[in-house]
């Protein structure tokens, strides 16, 4: 069993690393139940610019990986009450976790038994006592690398936006969050107008052009922390944050303006193309499915109205 850091260890071991600090988004979570250990582990990755939570409850470990949504998991094997092998394993079952790296910590210095804990599904093993800097070296390119492939993953490649599934995760968490913090939120999907006229006339080429400019307009005219995703083909779903639907409206009223008055150039012609807007607030009790179909009727409402217009 290692033995608790003393501070003045931890300060030493913490300044091997004050020159070498570079900007990382990767977020880390340590799961060790020696909290002190877990602390120092954490000072270390922060110090090399990562996001980092240090978690000593075990136990909490699947909770933490919801709320934290951590690039890279770093893993003590031995906790009581709970086997970090096993624990790994059930992380692994999720889809969306099949591809997270673990690194073990443990002070097993059986080959043998470290090789089936890899094999197990660890990624790799870090001895205990740990070297903060071999840790943070083995931990900083890993998790960059995760959180690029999981980029690439979320990411719609016509337009850089989520997409349906990473949107639909999104949703559901913001529902959850908005529940919680009683504070409101809208989901508006879009539609564009008349889209199949548009590829039969002017070529796909073109109307993927199309495609990407509505959602570059979404992302010049939305708040940084609001949340676009290509639902469908030609349809788009955007995640107000702390907006109540008659707010949302005259938002996504105003991007439609400017959208439809957008001119598109071809070497004969020049058009333009509109979108319709379905809105939906988050009622009490609100399931992702329920507002979903909230928000998919009002975009029915709306084409049936005409189409460029929006419905609540
Ligand atoms: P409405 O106003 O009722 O929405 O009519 P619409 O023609 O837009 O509706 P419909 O859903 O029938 O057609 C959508 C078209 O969008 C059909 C499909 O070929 C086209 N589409 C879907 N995805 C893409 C894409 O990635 N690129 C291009 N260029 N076209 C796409
Ligand atoms: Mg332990
Ligand atoms: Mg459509
Ligand atoms: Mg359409």
């Amino acid at each position: 069993v290692p033995k608790p850091l003393e501070s003045n260890e931890l300060a030493d071991w913490l300044d091997q690393f004050a020159g070498v600090r570079t900007e990382s988004h990767a977020s880390i979570l340590i799961v060790d139940d020696d909290p002190l250990l877990a602390e120092a582990y954490a000072m270390a990755l922060r110090q090399a610019g990562m996001q980092v939570t240090a978690l000593s409850e075990p136990g909490r470990t699947l909770e933490a990986i919801a709320t934290a949504t951590p690039d890279l998991i770093v893993m003590d094997l031995q906790m009581p009450g709970i086997d970090g092998i096993e624990l790994a394993r059930v992380i692994r079952q999720t889809r969306r976790h099949l591809s997270l790296p673990v690194l073990f910590l443990s002070a097993e210095r059986d080959a043998a038994r470290q090789l089936l804990a890899r094999r197990l599904g660890g990624d790799d093993f870090i001895p205990k006592p740990v070297d903060l800097g071999q840790l943070v070296t083995l931990v900083r390119l890993r998790a960059e690398r995760a959180r690029a492939l999981r980029a690439v993953m979320e990411t719609d490649s016509l337009t850089g936006l989520l997409n349906h599934a990473r949107f639909k995760e999104r949703l559901g968490l913001e529902i959850g969050r908005s529940r919680r913090d009683g504070t409101t939120l809208s989901l508006v999907l879009l539609d564009l107008d008349h889209f199949k006229q548009i590829n039969d006339q002017h070529g796909h080429l073109m109307g993927d052009r199309v495609i990407r400019s509505l959602a570059r307009s979404l992302q010049k005219r939305l708040r940084r922390t609001d949340v676009i995703g290509r639902y469908g083909g030609e349809e788009f779903a955007v995640l107000l944050l702390g907006t109540a639907p008659d707010a949302a409206r005259k938002v996504i009223d105003q991007i439609r303006t400017r959208f439809s008055a957008l001119a598109f150039d071809t070497e004969r012609s020049r058009f333009s193309v509109t979108f319709s807007a379905g809105i939906a607030g988050r009622e009490e009790g609100a399931t992702a499915e329920a507002m979903i179909s909230a928000a998919d009727a009002a975009l029915y409402a709306a084409k049936r109205a005409g189409r460029n217009c929006s419905r609540l």
